[in-house]
C-alpha cells in the first residue's frame, strides 16, 4: 500500500494535523510525518517533494499557517497529488493561509481544504489512494455508512421531541 506524506510547516501546527493523523490510523493507512518549512528548510521540503514518488508515497499533505506556501512548494518539486491544509495560526483567522494556499497558478494544483480541515485532508488522501485499493475504498464506503447512521440517529431525536 502506498504511503501517504504529511508535512508541517512548524511543529506548532501538530495540533491542528493530529485529526488527520487520527483519521488515517482510523482507516489503517500508512503515512510519515515531517516538519518541513517552504521558508526555513526550503531543501529539506524540496527533497523530500522530489524524491516522494521513488519512497513509495501516493499523495502528500501539507499544512501551514500565515504566509502558508508549502502545499504549493511541495506541488511545485512532484507530480504527485497535494492536499494543502491551511491553519488557523495567526490574527487574520487562517484567511491569510486559505489564501496562500487555495491560489496557485496555472499548471501546479493544490486540492486545499477548509481551515484546519486536517480530518477532511486525510480523508481526501485516502480517496485518492482508494482509486487504485479496493480495502481502502471499502473502508471509505462502510465509514460513510456509519457516518450516515449517527446522523440519522440524531434526526430521529429531534423528529421525535418536535414533530408530535
Ligand atoms: C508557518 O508559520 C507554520 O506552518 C505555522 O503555522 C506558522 C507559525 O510557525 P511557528 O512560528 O509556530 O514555528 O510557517
Amino acid at each position: 500500500m502506498k504511503k501517504i506524506g504529511i508535512i508541517m510547516g512548524s511543529d506548532s501546527d501538530l495540533p491542528v494535523v493530529q485529526k488527520g493523523i487520527d483519521m488515517l490510523d482510523t482507516l489503517g493507512i500508512p503515512y510519515e510525518v515531517h516538519v518541513y518549512s517552504a521558508h526555513r528548510t526550503p531543501t529539506e521540503a524540496h527533497d523530500f517533494a522530489a524524491n516522494a514518488i521513488q519512497n513509495g508515497f501516493g499523495a502528500i499533505i501539507a499544512a501551514a499557517g500565515m504566509a502558508a506556501h508549502l502545499a504549493g512548494a511541495i506541488a511545485a518539486n512532484t507530480t504527485l497529488p497535494v492536499i494543502g491544509i491551511p491553519c488557523k495560526s495567526s490574527n487574520l483567522d487562517g484567511m491569510d493561509a486559505l489564501l496562500s494556499t487555495v491560489q496557485m497558478p496555472p499548471g501546479i494544483p493544490v486540492a486545499t481544504v477548509g481551515i484546519n480541515r486536517a480530518d477532511n485532508a486525510a480523508l481526501l488522501a485516502a480517496e485518492i489512494l482508494a482509486v487504485s485499493d479496493a480495502e481502502i475504498a471499502q473502508k471509505l464506503i462502510d465509514k460513510r455508512a456509519a457516518d450516515s447512521a449517527k446522523v440519522l440517529e440524531k434526526n430521529a431525536k429531534i423528529e421525535e421531541q418536535f414533530n408530535k
